[in-house]
């Protein structure tokens, strides 16, 4: 478990201060409850050593932000062996509670049971969780756990925050039920956004949203094609420009207050084709909601990050 212990950093660069920083990025490696493919604790070491790969140009929204943000990787948060569960996720939930409210928070998973802690540290309640997942995550327990990564979503939905789900395409009938029976539970189905007129639906309401706002992304959302390292992956799924359009709009949106956001469920693998997609995520991430915030009209660094030919 070295790798666990070992400093972490976004595109190799110094980590700043944490309480300079613009962006927080906290690796939770935590794996209790996966159910069929395992791996994801070594997902956030794996995402940063991929973002060392990123040019620091970033093209879509044409700037560097590094060159204008500070960013910081907190100390990885796992649970100790022989932990609770519930000890880890108070822990988790007492740790996040403390971190500063300014910074855009990022949080590296792990597996998906780790979203409501983070959600319920963060977001002041009504707020909404925009969900990328090819699950509904809205099972009441799981194995005998409400801990268990097929949950997190109706622990949630139960402390009354507003779900929009994104990609959904397996469910049990009972979830299924429970979607239709809630207004407060939007589901596009992935084969919904094949079609034009599902996509545009989508954007148009994240285009609208405002107020407080999670933003969780399971990587079993994207096509296993694309992003094969997934502890339960699924067929079909959104492609990567897909993904970009709705990252986009929620990043873009400045009537949304990001409270916080997490990428979870990323199981490395040899080819290090999925660990890189969700690298350049997260670079995305940050590049859109910095730019859209203004960051790109503060002076450049001293070190002149992404200026020169590193
Ligand atoms: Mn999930």
């Amino acid at each position: 478990m070295t790798l666990v212990n070992s400093v972490m950093h976004f595109l190799a660069l110094p980590n700043a201060a944490p309480e300079e920083a613009d962006v927080l990025i906290l690796p939770v490696p935590h794996e209790r409850t996966v159910t069929y493919k395992r791996g994801t604790a070594q997902g956030p070491a794996a995402i940063l050593a991929a973002t060392e790969q990123l040019e620091f140009y970033e093209e879509d929204a044409d700037w560097c932000p590094t060159r204008h943000m500070k960013i910081t990787v907190l100390p990885p948060l796992a649970s100790a062996p022989g932990e609770e569960d519930e000890a880890f996720h108070r822990k988790l939930f007492d740790q996040v509670s403390g971190l500063r409210k300014d910074p855009l928070f990022i949080a590296l998973g792990g597996e998906h049971s780790i979203t409501p802690e983070m959600v319920f540290a963060r977001m002041p309640k009504g707020g909404s969780l925009v969900q990328i997942d090819a699950h509904a995550d809205l099972r009441p327990t799981y194995h005998g756990s409400i801990y268990n990564h097929a949950c997190p979503m109706r622990r949630i939905r139960d402390r009354g925050y507003r779900l929009t789900q994104i990609g959904v395409r397996s469910l049990h009938a009972d979830e299924a039920s429970a979607i239709a029976a809630d207004p407060g539970i939007t589901t596009y189905l992935d084969r919904t956004l094949l079609q034009p007129e599902g996509m545009q639906k989508l954007l148009h309401e994240l285009a609208l949203l405002i107020g407080p706002v999670w933003l969780t992304i399971d990587m079993d959302g994207f096509n296993p094609a694309l992003v094969p390292g997934v502890g339960t992956p699924q067929p079909g799924g959104l492609s990567w420009y897909q993904g970009l359009d709705i990252v986009e709009a929620i990043m873009r949106n400045r009537g949304i207050d990001l409270r916080g956001m997490d990428i979870v469920e990323l199981v490395p693998e040899p080819s290090k084709v999925s660990q890189m997609l969700a690298a350049k995520l997260l670079q995305k991430c940050i590049s859109h909601w910095g730019k859209a915030r203004g960051y790109h009209q503060r002076p450049a660094q001293g070190s002149q990050i992404g200026m020169t030919d590193e």
